[in-house]
């Protein structure tokens, strides 16, 4: 399918979220290029397609280097960043430079060549812990931690290069992402990828407190086509929540992933983490009414592709 766009940039695009894209907009005939650091993308993601893309290594806050890149591109897709809330929390002034500077780094390169739209990757974390549920897109943000500050203030900078500049932006507030190629080797690694490892080996899974708490998880190839509807639909200036509109506790996870690895077993249970916030749930009416945007992988199909895609990475390391 031939999704309109000639020319893309892909920042992060050798990590999770990142390499979905860019293989999406690949197998769609774009041009793309993809500048990864490699901090925490990794080649191994992109390896499948890389002779389909133009893969650059390289930091986004190089100027120079994006101002190059960024010539003759139609739409950029930002998705690179200090994607652990813990580090941002450990460095606040490194984090920034990075999500914020890089940042506002990637949208003056995108204005100085014209580039037509630039599409960022938000957070849910700006919702912070207000409990009113479903989060929607017009409530007042509560950022609570360094990296959800630094979500917002790209949020701001998106907005103000809208309004001041006339370049279009659109950012997506990612609620909880899974799918294959998400990294589970940090305690702070998505639940799904810590899950899906530990019921991978046949063992059980630590749940910090009572497990009852509820998210909204979004498999990955649901946000590379929110992107995608970001790109090209009629949204410029606009944040969305890309979300399923669905919740299920860490309880119901667990037993789920356990169930379908085939090993049932049950879970042992922490302290709830400091600052963990109880329910998290998409409000997904503006996407749906703005960009026809719907999640439509159900999250039973997720987990097991997601299952299938540990299982083979993992005997394979
Ligand atoms: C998500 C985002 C984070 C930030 C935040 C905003 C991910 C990976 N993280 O954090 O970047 O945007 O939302 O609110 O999407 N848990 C366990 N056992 C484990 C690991 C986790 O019980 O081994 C619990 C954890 O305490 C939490 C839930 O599972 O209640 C989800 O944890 P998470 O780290 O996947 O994501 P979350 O929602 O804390």
């Amino acid at each position: 399918m031939d999704v309109g766009i000639g020319s893309v940039l892909i920042t992060g695009g050798a990590g999770f979220i990142g390499s979905h894209l860019a293989q999406a907009l690949a197998t769609k005939g774009c041009r793309v290029t993809v500048l990864d650091n490699l901090t925490s993308g990794h080649l191994e993601n992109i390896k499948d397609f890389m002779k389909d893309i133009t893969f650059v290594e390289g930091d986004i806050r190089d100027k120079d280097l994006l101002k190059k890149i960024t010539q003759h591109c139609d739409v950029v897709f930002h998705q690179a960043a200090v994607v652990s809330v813990t580090k941002t929390v450990d460095d606040p002034v490194g984090s920034a430079l990075v999500n914020e500077l890089g940042t506002l780094a990637v949208l003056d390169a995108a204005r100085q060549n014209n580039v037509k739209r630039v599409v960022l990757a938000s957070s849910s974390a700006v919702y912070g812990d207000d409990p009113q549920l479903p989060k929607i897109e017009s409530m007042p943000p509560n950022p609570l931690s360094p990296y959800a500050v630094q979500k917002l203030t790209n949020e701001l900078y998106a907005d103000l290069y809208n309004e001041l500049y006339g370049m279009e932006t659109v950012c997506l507030r990612y609620f909880n992402v899974f799918g294959p190629r998400q990294d589970p080797s940090s305690p702070y690694s998505g639940v799904i990828s810590i899950f899906m490892r530990l019921a991978t080996e046949g063992r059980t899974a630590v749940i910090f407190g009572d497990g009852e708490q509820t998210r909204d998880f979004v498999f990955v190839g649901d946000v590379v086509q929110a992107n995608i509807l970001a790109a090209t639909g009629n949204a410029a200036g606009e944040i969305f929540n890309v979300g399923t509109g669905k919740a299920i506790s860490v309880n119901a996870l667990w037993a789920l992933i356990s169930r379908m690895a085939g090993d049932e077993q049950k879970p042992t249970y922490e302290p709830a983490r400091a600052g963990d916030v109880m329910h998290s749930l998409a409000g997904v009416t503006k996407g749906y009414d703005r960009l026809m945007f719907q999640a439509s992988v159900p999250l039973t199909d997720g987990l097991s592709q997601t299952l299938a895609w540990y299982r083979n990475h993992l005997t394979a390391q």
